[in-house]
């Protein structure tokens, strides 16, 4: 396995649209272990294909509890086939905004289609922070950053403050 570099914003490529897997094989469960080890070490509770360079419409999660067993969860071509009216509120942070969080509403719950870590077809009903943090996901599968939801003065700020970080890092 080994630990992959995340980009953070202004870069361009999180704003690229991710294509469809076409054949879940051994080289994507490569991609997925090593994303998943990536998003264990920053750490993260989920992790985008497209925030470690490669724009494919891949998602990697984990919500289990600090001392519970770990719960890997693999989504490949997720898509939404329903969201509630209800919205929720939940304080956002992102791998590619180190740092930063916002107040962000979505809907409270959803339901999605994928294939999972073995290339079957799955049906799920998303709630509470799984409902949240899975559309923060697709939204990076779509270019979108949860920043793009505030004000353009909020953004700039925001990607000001990253880029400072970025750079006292190195
Ligand atoms: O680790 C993460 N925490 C988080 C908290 C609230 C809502 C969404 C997230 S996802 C984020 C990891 C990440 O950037 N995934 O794209
Ligand atoms: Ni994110």
């Amino acid at each position: 396995m080994a630990i992959l570099s995340i980009l953070t914003v202004p870069d361009p490529l999180l704003k690229k649209i991710s294509t469809a897997v076409k054949t879940v094989d051994d080289d994507l469960r490569i991609l997925m272990d090593d994303m998943l080890e990536t998003m264990y070490a920053a750490p993260g509770i989920g992790l985008a294909a497209i925030q470690v360079g490669r724009p494919i419409r891949v998602l990697v999660m984990d919500l289990s509890e600090d001392e519970a067993p770990p719960d890997p969860q693999f989504y490949i071509n997720p898509e939404i086939a329903w969201v509630s009216e209800e919205l929720a509120t939940y304080n956002e942070g992102c791998l590619s905004v180190p740092e930063q969080y916002a107040d962000i509403d979505r809907p409270a719950e959803c339901k999605l289609n994928y294939l999972d870590y073995h290339g079957t077809r799955q049906n799920i009903h998303a709630t509470g922070l799984f409902s949240t943090c899975i559309q923060h996901e697709l939204d990076h599968l779509n270019g979108i950053v949860f920043i793009d939801y505030l004000s353009a003065l909020k953004r700039s700020m925001y990607v000001r403050k990253v880029k400072k970080l970025v750079k006292e890092e190195d």
